[in-house]
């Protein structure tokens, strides 16, 4: 070593003893850890003895940081971003957090002279999975990279004592476990007793006079809880920023368990008790139908009502007077889940505070932004009015006046259309009276955003077009990112360490745009070799855990063809079983010459009462029991479906894959963002023109990309003119004899019956029209062959998808959010 390197070494080493980021300092507080909060010493500590001293380890470091942070954001009055969402699917945090910290490594090593398994160490973690899928997981990207480019920000949320179910598949059927993830102790997150506030439902309104004689609303509620605080740093990369995820846990107010008490009712208050703490018990799955989830309800009124007084007590606290509110805050709402924000905001700054109905509506509405994620009707959320009434009398007020106010609107803008003022009112009048959760979310923000180009157009031009027409300057599109720290660094190690040798630096990781300088190495004869090698060693990894959770054995030199998502007919998992069928009927008739290897590979949750979702996931190993039980076969091909598809497993499964399966019914998948993370990893797409696929197609080039299928304008022009899938069965004879295998009785033990509801949906309905883009399909999965026989183009290929998938960065979405929809600068903070 040069004597500068050797004194820059020390100095480096200096820093890092000081900062307490040194291996010594590492070793000692996990030690001291283990001892003195797990109480044990190394002999005879369990793995989660060990774990729980890790994260505490790593929990230290952040909380100075945290405390930084939060006096310079107090003394700066830094203007904040807040982030209400329903759900935040946030994953494992040690690995995460080590990463952000910049002491993995060191981490590593301090383990391996304590004679630790780290690997060991972070597979013990029980993730947080409070969310369903996309839009949960993007919440936690977002979390990432907020404090990463240094935006103060909170986000608020639930927390779930139960999240997203865990899946068991058990004789090809999914069974849902309930998650347990609370039970050994949850070390990242600070309980704050102290931070309480009451949350009323139910009851009566009323009008008073005040002390000036004016007249005044009053909700007097018929019950009340609290929800109570659980705080989670979340550190941005390489920055000194921490940011607060707060979570709210709903608990019996202690004014109402007085008073069943004092009346000597002691089990009427245990009762109580436990009717408020079901609040913030369990996530609802999605895709289920809306009707009857009065409990929902009461979650998103509970979650907002608990930030927004929070956000009001810390404004009051901070900065004094409410009436700049709106520049101490931007509030983005996460779909509609949170929209009641809009009333309830009125409602605080009213009643609470005294506020005069024009200036508390100037405030919302410059405090709200609102992000749509779908466009299916199904999942539009509307709330019966009779409900609201029983519920939230108070708010339903407000939305009513909020309505009256903005439909008057209309009218004078556009004499005399009545149907455009049945169309835009907040209410739907068809059928039962019903509150329209998007359309108060539209009318309250300032801005409303999409999730992808083409949703974003599809937004203006189909589900808000009446809105686009008032208010064109409104709506903004904000292409979806995902953090490259959790999807490249934490669970691709060998490839973050291959960029970074290529680039020379690892710049890349706050800055993915800098990817792109693999771009000119693409054609080194060693890069290509060094990058098959770390897709190699990937698979291999994957191979054995599959074999482990599974039993099934796969060919780790096989093509891995992954589809990992929730289970959906419009994201048609069932078109990637046609073809499979279509690959195993080809290699039983001895079509196919020299036939590329693949493994299908599938992960997923259905909701668990989306009957057709289920039988799916029954089809997919129904066929995966024949194919990988056929010697015939089993040499070209093999089927598994992975169980329990999570932020954790998914970090096994992105690295992995060869080609990912954008698939989805071109229109309806408002984005996607797997879609992203399989390509940082190094997957070719095969995709539709659907969400941020044409992005993502555009930016790695169209030749690395597998297109087919029918565009958004090809499916809408087909509905038009009568979509009729029995036209496509009967048409094709190797469309007709795939579906005619299902019902053959040939994957389900002779039982003919079992897959009928889903193949009769297909010929009869197809409203996903897998029909109409099997052959496509089909066809492109040949090219996809063909082109992974030439590995070495193969391999180019990876690496240009790898090297321009800058954009697809949530630091660049996030970005894209601070100026053009919050206002709100970076305020770094020192490390
Ligand atoms: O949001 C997804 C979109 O389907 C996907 O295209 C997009 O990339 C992602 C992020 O923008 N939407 C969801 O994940 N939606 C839900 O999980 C959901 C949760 C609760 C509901 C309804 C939908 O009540």
């Amino acid at each position: 070593m040069s004597k500068a390197k050797a004194s820059e070494s020390t100095s480096v080493e200096r820093e890092h003893t000081r900062t307490g980021m040194s291996k010594a300092a590492l070793k000692q507080d996990f030690l001291d850890n283990l001892f003195y909060i797990q109480g044990r010493f190394r002999e005879v500590a369990t793995p989660h003895d060990l774990y729980m001293a890790a994260a505490f380890t790593t929990r230290d470091r952040l909380l100075k940081r945290w405390v930084k942070s939060a006096q310079a954001f107090k003394t700066l009055h830094a203007r904040t971003l807040c982030y209400l969402s329903a759900e935040f699917l946030l994953g494992p945090h040690l690995a995460n957090n080590l990463v952000n910290l910049g002491i993995i490594e060191t981490s590593q090593e301090a383990g391996q002279e304590l004679d630790l398994d780290f690997e060991a160490i972070l597979e013990e973690e029980e993730e947080p999975g409070l969310g369903n899928g996309g839009l949960g997981r993007l919440a936690a990207c977002f979390m990432d990279s907020l404090s990463t480019c240094q935006i103060p920000a909170i986000g608020y949320g639930i927390r779930y004592e139960f999240g997203i179910f865990d899946q068991a598949i058990e004789d090809g059927w999914q069974v849902e476990k309930s998650d347990t993830w609370l039970r050994n102790g949850n070390p990242w997150e600070i309980p704050r007793p102290k931070i309480r506030f009451p949350v009323l439902y139910g009851g009566h309104t009323e009008q008073y006079r005040d002390q000036n004689g004016e007249p005044r609303m009053r909700w007097v509620p018929s019950w009340v809880i609290d929800g109570v605080a659980y705080d989670t740093p979340i550190l941005g990369y390489g920055v000194g920023n921490v940011n607060l995820l707060r979570l709210w846990k709903a608990e019996a107010s202690e004014s109402f368990d007085f008073q069943a008490f004092n009346v000597g009712d002691y089990y009427g208050a245990v009762h109580a008790k436990i009717e408020a703490e079901t609040i913030s018990k369990v996530l609802y799955p999605n895709d289920e139908p809306e009707a009857g989830k009065e409990l929902r309800l009461k979650q998103q009124h509970f979650f907002v009502s608990c930030s927004l007084q929070d956000m009001i007590r810390l404004h009051l606290n901070t900065v004094g007077p409410l009436d700049d509110f709106a520049d101490k805050f931007a509030a983005q709402l996460n779909d509609t889940h949170p929209a009641l924000a809009v009333a309830e905001l009125m409602r605080l700054l009213m009643d609470d505070h005294g506020m005069t109905w024009d200036r508390s509506w100037e405030m919302t509405q410059r405090t709200f932004c609102y992000t749509n994620h779908t466009l299916l009707p199904e999942a539009l959320e509307t709330w019966s009015v009779t409900l609201f009434e029983r519920l939230l009398p108070r708010h339903l007020e407000i939305i009513y006046e909020i309505n009256r106010r903005f439909l008057d609107e209309i009218r004078m803008r556009f004499l005399g259309d009545e149907d455009r003022v049945r169309r835009m009112s907040l209410i739907a009048e068809d059928g039962e009276r019903r509150i329209r959760m998007a359309h108060l979310a539209v009318v309250g923000s300032k801005a409303v955003n999409g999730v992808a180009k083409l949703h974003s157009e599809l937004v203006k031009s189909t589900l808000f077009k009446d809105f686009n027409a008032l208010w064109p300057e409104k709506f903004h599109n904000v292409t979806n990112g995902v953090t490259p720290r959790r999807f490249m660094v934490v669970s691709n190690p060998r490839l973050a360490r291959l960029i970074t040798e290529c680039c020379g630096h690892d710049d890349w990781i706050r800055d993915l745009d800098r990817v792109r300088a693999l771009e000119s190495h693409a054609e080194s004869s060693d890069l290509q070799a060094q990058w098959k090698a770390v897709k190699l060693a990937a698979k291999r990894d994957l191979t054995e855990w599959l074999k482990h959770v599974t039993g099934v054995q796969l060919d780790p030199a096989a093509m891995f063809d992954v589809q990992a998502k929730r289970i959906h007919e419009y994201k048609r998992q069932h078109l990637n079983a046609l073809h499979i069928i279509r690959c195993y009927q080809e290699l039983k008739q001895g079509l196919l010459k020299d036939p590329v290897p693949r493994a299908f590979i599938f992960g997923g949750k259905a909701a668990p009462a989306y009957f057709l979702a289920k039988l799916i996931i029954k089809l997919i190993n129904a066929i995966a029991e024949v194919v990988n039980n056929d010697p015939e076969v089993n040499g070209f091909m093999r089927v598994v479906f992975m169980p329990d598809f999570n932020v954790k497993t998914g970090q096994r499964l992105y690295p992995a894959a060869d080609l990912s399966e954008q698939i989805s019914l071109a229109g309806k998948e408002a984005s996607g963002t797997g879609n992203m993370k399989f390509s940082m990893n190094g997957a070719l797409t095969i995709g539709t023109l659907d969400g941020a696929n044409l992005e993502i197609r555009e930016a790695v080039g169209k030749e690395n990309f597998f297109l087919f299928g029918m565009t958004a304008e090809d499916v809408l022009e087909k509905q038009i003119e009568g979509y009729r899938p029995w036209d496509y069965y009967h048409g094709d004879h190797e469309l007709k004899a795939d579906i005619d295998l299902i019902n053959s009785g040939l994957f389900s033990h002779g039982d003919t019956k079992l897959f009928r509801p889903l193949t009769d949906d297909l010929i009869n309905h197809d409203p996903f029209m897998v029909l109409a883009d099997y052959r496509a399909y089909i066809e492109c999965q040949q090219r996809v062959s063909e082109a992974y026989r030439d590995q070495q183009h193969w391999v180019r290929m990876s690496i240009l998808n790898v090297a321009r998938m800058g954009y697809f960065s949530s630091d660049r979405a996030i970005r894209e959010y601070a100026k053009n929809i919050w206002g709100i600068a970076p305020t770094p903070i020192d490390l």
